[in-house]
């Protein structure tokens, strides 16, 4: 008997041209060195500029388990998992064919995976990650969304800027934070993240469906935005009214990550339609 190959499910962002500068950056920030080293000042930073960065938050081997981990999934060797979006540009691409190792270089993103791998899902209850985590969001932290982004090389498209709360059916005024690990050194070059320090202070803007889910690039203020480059294991932890956006990969290195979304136990959720009515553009009569 022959078992039909899954069939392959694209991100649903598309390619697109966009102004030039769209990711410039005023210059980069760097963090502390370790989750021991974040201290009050610190946390309160957080709070005044929507982001904290712990550099050296994960060890090479947690890096090296975490990749172990997605290469599974890819595998195909966990039948029920089916949270693999590719890149639209593989379509002509028989992946089918390739290596795990080769395959992943036509993959845009893992979604909701940490009920499929006990190692991820470890990752992404790590005590000390969770500590600080509920520090910043003074609750105890409940972890409602896993991705895992990865931005091939020469493929990699842009991911527009955005604020991660116009995706979530979470009320505004919950703590809710997003956490991205680097599994391989973010630059510019290959698309680190790109924030706006500060940006989540002036509440939710509109988002149109254009190259993706997306503030309107013609409304992307990046006169502060700073670029965050990040070694293996490197963390930023940002709040989900932060604008953001990363760069396409044009260099011919991987960038792979985590990102983890985690809200407050308390967080009182809400529903599509009042998500659109604070966030959706067209929705609003905005025009983009
Ligand atoms: O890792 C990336 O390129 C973008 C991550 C991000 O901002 C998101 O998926 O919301």
């Amino acid at each position: 008997m022959t078992v039909a190959a899954p069939e392959r499910q694209f991100d649903d962002g598309l390619s697109g041209e966009f102004p030039q500068g769209l990711y410039d950056s005023t210059g980069i920030v760097t963090g502390v060195d370790g989750f021991d080293a974040v201290t009050d000042a610190h946390v309160a930073r957080f709070h005044e500029q929507g982001y904290l960065i712990v550099e050296n938050a994960f060890t090479a081997q947690e890096v090296q388990i975490a990749l172990d981990g997605l290469f599974h999934l890819l595998s195909g060797a966990v039948e029920e998992f089916d949270g693999v979006q590719y890149e639209r540009a593989s379509a002509g691409v028989a992946i089918e064919d390739l290596s795990v190792e080769e395959k992943q270089d036509y993959v845009r993103k893992f979604m909701s995976f940490v009920d499929y791998d006990e190692r991820l899902n470890e990752l992404a209850h790590h005590p000390l990650l969770l500590a600080l985590v509920e520090r910043l969001i003074g609750e105890a932290p409940v972890l409602f969304q896993s991705m895992a982004l990865l931005k091939p090389p020469r493929l990699g498209r842009d991911k527009p800027w955005h604020q991660d709360a116009a995706y979530f059916q979470i009320e505004l005024d919950a703590k809710v934070v997003g956490c991205w690990i680097a599994l391989d050194e973010a630059t510019i070059e290959n698309g680190c993240m790109v924030i706006a320090p500060g940006s989540h202070l002036n509440g939710p803007v509109v988002h149109f469906r254009r190259r993706d889910w997306q503030i309107c690039d013609t409304d992307v203020d990046n006169s502060g935005a700073v670029a965050v480059p990040l070694k293996p294991g490197g963390l930023l932890i940002f709040q989900s009214l932060l604008h953001h956006g990363t760069p396409p990969n044009d260099s011919g290195l991987r960038r792979r990550a985590l990102q983890f979304h985690y809200r407050p136990q308390s967080a009182p959720l809400t529903s599509q339609e009042e998500r659109l009515a604070i966030f959706g553009g067209e929705g609003l009569g905005a025009k983009c």
